[in-house]
């Protein structure tokens, strides 16, 4: 389960429905063209939050009757409502997703109890691995030392996505907890967390980029850190270029410039204006 997980864009026709075609083309370019080691579906990237329990049954159940074994599967089935998470936690389970994730329940501040409980009720349901799914920019949850070793307490808790910039926190949980997994979830900061011996990275820039993600990360477990620095700026100068034109819709503009059938964002997320298009297509030149 180590390496380089791409965060799975998913396509949408003009209506917002799950498109089967063009999410098989993503899936195929992030196995033949950027030779990522895994998927991690339905997370942030994949618009999980806005979908239908349906919706997300059938993105688990397309990515992975295309992927078959080629790469790792991680299926991210965290919702507010328990039971559509527990129920989601053993589909993917069923369907042969290599481990789950969850992303901590946010909007009503639970307390940590109530976040350890989330995950422990998840867990008592399936047969399956958890790997937290900590990102407090968008959840408003935040976690301490002491709060994630006691999340993996639970023998299933084999890691976390820690997609968050406190590299003083992930010093510490990588020092307290050498035998879990650790991923790194900001793309930006890759190369700063694979120098603190992180176990893989999970980005959704990896869509279009994850060939020098690898390098970053190969690079980087090599000591080579001069190199690895370049990869990480070109990197940086695609993902700057990237956010500051509209973060999923640019991925999706920049796959379609290559050919992929990446199709539109569900609503409310906007479409780009045909400026932004242009400019998305002159990264995928630039950069692609
Ligand atoms: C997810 O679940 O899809 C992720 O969290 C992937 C991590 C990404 N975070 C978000 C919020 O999209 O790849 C990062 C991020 O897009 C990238 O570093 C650019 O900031």
């Amino acid at each position: 389960m180590n390496g380089i997980f791409t965060a799975l864009i998913c396509s949408f026709d003009e209506n917002g429905k799950v498109n089967e075609k063009g999410l098989r083309e993503i899936v195929r370019h992030n196995i033949d063209v950027q030779k990522v080691d895994g998927l991690y579906v339905n997370g942030s990237s994949g618009e999980n939050f806005l979908m239908s329990a349906d919706q997300k049954k059938k993105v688990f159940e397309i990515v992975k009757d295309e992927v078959k074994d080629e790469v790792k599967l991680i299926a991210q089935i965290g919702a507010l409502d328990i039971d559509e998470a527990v129920e989601l936690a053993q589909f993917a389970t069923d369907l042969g997703y290599n481990a789950l994730s969850a992303v901590t329940p946010f909007y009503y501040r639970f307390d940590f109890e109530e976040v350890k409980d989330y995950y422990n009720t998840i867990l008592e349901s399936v047969d399956n691995k958890m790997i937290i799914y900590s990102i407090p920019a968008l959840t408003g949850v935040s976690m301490d030392l002491e709060q994630f070793a006691e999340l993996f307490e639970n023998e299933k808790v084999i890691g976390v996505k820690f997609t968050a910039p406190d590299f003083f926190l992930l010093e510490r949980i990588r020092h307290a907890f050498p035998d879990k997994l650790i991923y790194s979830g900001f793309d930006e900061m890759l190369l700063s967390a694979a120098v603190l011996n992180v176990d893989g990275a999970i980005g959704s820039t990896f869509n279009v980029n994850g060939q020098r993600a690898k390098q970053i990360y190969t690079l980087a477990k090599e000591s080579r850190i001069d190199e690895a620095r370049e990869v990480q700026k070109v990197t940086n100068d695609l993902i700057a270029e990237i956010l500051a034109n509209g973060l999923y819709q640019t991925i999706k503009e920049i796959l379609k410039a290559q050919g992929v059938d990446a199709g539109y964002c569900r609503k409310p997320m906007k479409r780009l204006t045909e400026d932004k298009v242009e400019n998305a297509k002159a990264m995928a030149a630039k950069y692609c």
